[in-house]
């Protein structure tokens, strides 16, 4: 029998060890959601690091034993791999080469070494799982060699890799001393999916450029394989937001919002704390929107959320000290006793609340300087069960290819931004109601099963022409 192997970086449970041993949480991430129905089914398997160091073989065998019954098999990464292949390579290197902040990126020949050495680890944990025609779907920059290490072990097996972030300029990519190295990587899949129609036009032209390898019409030819290369924009489980926007605890929750916050529009800021997602830029509009438009002082209220992350990165540290002190600085220049201009939290939310945040936000500010896709925007749209409420979205987040009747906006055009929050601020409630119902149509149609679907169907598409290929 065929089997299904999903392997990403990590695995969608979070395994956490307290005083009375080891809990097991699963993740309501976009991509467990998505991928569920397929590594559930008989047989098939979720491949990846469970989040936590075990280094007892005792516990090394609970922890394997408790995750195979829920069809998930790990990867145990050492202290000294998650520092040097996750943060280090992943997080350090290709995190910024490929969201355009190649200033940030470190080029450590031993990050290198272990990022080799680690996609090795998680090729060896696939293949002790895999028969050699069984189809594997690889997730994301952290294991960008695999498919070509795994294909070198399963000639014939069918193998789909996705990116989750931008692929940029193949300008970007060849600063990158391994560049070459990685497309190659990439190219041991039959099938290379990404968000947007731009990144792979990008991937196709580093790969003529780099590799000299001819492409066409989304394919390319190496010396032995054809490979696929399609966009395939990720959605989100619609009806999951929109059912639990719908549900009496969301309404509770923000009828008390509404309460504290009586008499001010909200504008609502919501991303994990990172450089690529425009955070100080937006504080920074924010602030000329309460000077070029003083009408505003007193009416809106900025409501922002940064959930912590990578605070061990040299640059998120400053980052996060750069938005503590815009914060400060705004409140305290345009603030009143009975108005905050921006309600800053530097944690996360649990899911009712978060979507009860999003019911009760007027305008949407998702300003991101580069973002893979951007599954913030559309959880805000299968919210708004009303129909009211704005998204502005920056043009270079991969959503707004799809998101055409939000906002769009140059992030780091401030005037722009500004005239944009002020323009939503006093959009008429019907112009709102068409362009949410758009919005709303297209983000429910094309939601996390059909990515999931159409990509699954694809990868089979293209073994069967390889197989025609290569019989011909
Ligand atoms: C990568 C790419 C691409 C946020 N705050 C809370 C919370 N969240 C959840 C959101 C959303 C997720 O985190 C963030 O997803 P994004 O898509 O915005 O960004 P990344 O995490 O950077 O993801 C990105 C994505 O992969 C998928 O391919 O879109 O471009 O960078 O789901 O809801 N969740 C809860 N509380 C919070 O406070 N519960």
């Amino acid at each position: 029998m065929s089997r299904t192997i999903i392997v990403s970086n990590r695995l969608p449970t979070k395994v956490q060890r307290n005083a009375e041993g080891l809990t097991f949480q699963p993740s309501e991430g976009g991509l467990a959601t998505g991928l569920g129905s397929i590594y559930r089914a008989d047989g098939n398997v979720w491949v990846g690091w469970p989040g936590l160091f075990v280094d007892d073989p005792a516990e090394q065998a609970e922890v394997t034993e408790r995750l195979k019954s829920d069809s998930m098999a790990p990867v145990f990464l050492t202290e000294a791999e998650i520092r040097d292949y996750y943060e280090g390579f992943s997080n350090s290197t290709l995190w910024p080469t490929f969201h355009y902040f190649s200033q940030f990126a470190t080029y450590e020949d031993a990050h290198w070494a272990a990022y080799v050495a680690a996609n090795q680890k998680f090729c060896e944990a696939v293949l002790a799982l895999t028969g050699p025609e069984d189809t594997i779907w690889v997730q994301d920059y952290q294991l960008l060699l695999l498919p070509e290490m795994l294909r070198k072990a399963r000639p014939n097996a069918t193998i789909g890799f996705f990116l989750h972030i931008p692929f940029p300029s193949f300008e970007l990519l060849r600063v990158l001393p391994w560049g070459n190295e990685l497309l190659r990587g990439m190219l041991g899949a039959d099938l290379i999916g990404f968000h947007t129609y731009g990144y792979m036009r990008h991937f196709l032209s580093a790969v003529t450029r780099m590799l000299g390898l001819p492409t066409q019409n989304g394919q390319i030819e190496t010396p032995t394989r054809t490979v696929l290369v399609d966009a395939f924009p990720m959605g989100i489980d619609y009806e999951r937001y929109a059912e639990t926007a719908a549900s009496e605890a969301a309404l509770a929750h923000e009828r008390t919002y509404r309460e504290a916050l009586r008499d001010v529009r909200v504008v609502l800021s919501i991303d994990r704390l990172d450089y690529t997602k425009g955070i100080a830029q937006r504080l920074r509009a924010f602030e000329q929107l309460l000077i070029n438009h003083d009408e505003w002082c007193g009416k809106v209220s900025l409501l922002m959320v940064v959930v912590p992350s990578r605070d061990q990165v040299a640059q998120y540290a400053s980052l996060k000290e750069e938005i503590d002190e815009l914060v400060g600085r705004i409140n305290a220049r345009h603030g009143s006793i009975s108005w905050n201009p921006i309600h800053y939290f530097y944690r996360s939310f649990p899911f009712d609340e978060l979507v009860s945040l999003y019911r009760l936000a007027d305008v949407a500010l998702v300003t991101p300087v580069r973002d893979g896709m951007n599954l913030v925007a559309k959880e805000y749209i299968a919210c708004k069960t009303d129909q009211r409420g704005v998204l502005i979205l920056s043009e270079r987040a991969g959503a707004a290819v799809e998101l055409t009747d939000a906002l769009l906006i140059n992030p780091t055009n401030t005037n722009q931004l500004v005239e944009a929050l002020h323009e939503a601020l006093v959009m008429p409630e019907e112009e709102q109601t068409t362009r949410m119902s758009n919005l709303q149509a297209l983000v429910q149609q094309y939601n996390v099963f059909a990515w999931t679907q159409l990509f699954m169907d694809r990868l089979a598409y293209s073994k069967i022409k390889q197989h025609t290929l290569s019989t011909d």
